[in-house]
């Protein structure tokens, strides 16, 4: 890692208990060179996760971080976020962690817009807990509680933050790792709920399962399969299904911002009772 980025992270913590080839490390990494791109005030950043293998991000943060419950991020994150509405909000999350306990609190951050930036660690299972199927699973897939293949459909989770309201989306992968740190780093620029999806290797239990024994074969996976949206425009309907498509997928600058809606019914009620000068 480059001398000048080190000091986003805290060296007494590492090295990080991620297993070889996870792909956890290369957002991360993302992660910091996005926030050091946009020139975030590490004094004024909050970074907020929940329990998972991904979820272990914050500990090696130096920010102001917060280790919170499974599922449990963004209701902790939308606290801050109303508490100082000065700070820098980014929640750190699990496939698992965001899409299936945690799912009520993200469809909700992005309904109200509130200007948090998100980034989900799509493994497309959950890893920390050794392998059970989360809603990003695809169908079909293996998982140690789908030992015949998982009959569930899978969220497109940038589909359903489109769908909720969040006014930045964007999908990358860790094998373009520069093209995830580009993402983050307009999430991080954009002025209300910004969700980017990272999709991430676990060759330790979703690659060992499902036939991408290494993290290469997982790598050349996500390869074959992602597509840049622009591309994918040219592809016929059914020719997309077989696809990921990744880049920047939403984007609306005029949606009003959560935070600064309520400042005003406050700033009219204050009025109203005298409470201000
Ligand atoms: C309330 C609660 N339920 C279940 C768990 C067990 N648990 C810990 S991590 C985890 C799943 C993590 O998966 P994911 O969010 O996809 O992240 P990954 O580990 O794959 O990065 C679960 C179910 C818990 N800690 N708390
Ligand atoms: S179990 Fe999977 S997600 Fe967790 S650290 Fe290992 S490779 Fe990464």
């Amino acid at each position: 890692m480059a001398v000048h980025l080190r000091k986003y992270l805290r060296l007494n913590k590492l090295p990080h208990i991620w297993c070889p080839g996870c792909g956890h490390g290369i957002i991360l990494n993302s992660l910091i060179r996005a926030i050091d791109e946009v020139g975030l005030d590490q004094e004024k950043t909050v970074v907020v996760s929940g329990i998972g293998c991904s979820s272990r991000a914050t500990g090696y943060l130096n920010f102001n971080t917060l280790h919170t419950t499974h599922g449990r991020a963004m209701a902790f994150a939308t606290g801050v976020k109303l508490g100082n509405p000065d700070l820098n909000v980014i929640v750190l999350s699990g496939d698992g962690d965001s899409a299936a306990i945690g799912g009520n609190h993200l469809i909700h951050a992005a309904r109200r817009n509130i200007d948090i930036t998100t980034v989900v660690f799509n493994n497309n299972i959950y890893g920390m807990t050794s392998g059970q199927y989360s809603p990003l699973t695809p169908k079909g897939a293996y998982g140690t509680t789908a030992p015949y293949g998982n009959v569930d459909q899978a969220f497109d989770l940038c589909d359903l933050m489109i769908s909720s309201g969040a006014s930045y989306v964007g999908r990358g992968a860790t094998y373009h790792a520069k093209q995830l740190t580009t993402l983050i780093t307009s999430a991080l620029d954009h002025k209300g709920f910004s969700f980017v999806e990272g999709i991430s290797q676990c060759p330790t239990y979703y690659g060992r399962r499902n036939n991408l024994k290494t993290a290469v074969d997982m790598l050349q996976w996500q390869k074959d399969v992602t597509i840049k949206k622009k591309a994918a425009e040219k592809l016929s309907p059914e020719e997309q299904q077989e696809k990921i498509m990744i880049g920047e997928l939403h984007k609306v600058a005029d949606r009003p911002e959560y935070v600064e809606e309520y400042e005003k019914v406050i700033e009219k009620v204050s009025k109203k009772e005298g409470t201000t000068g």
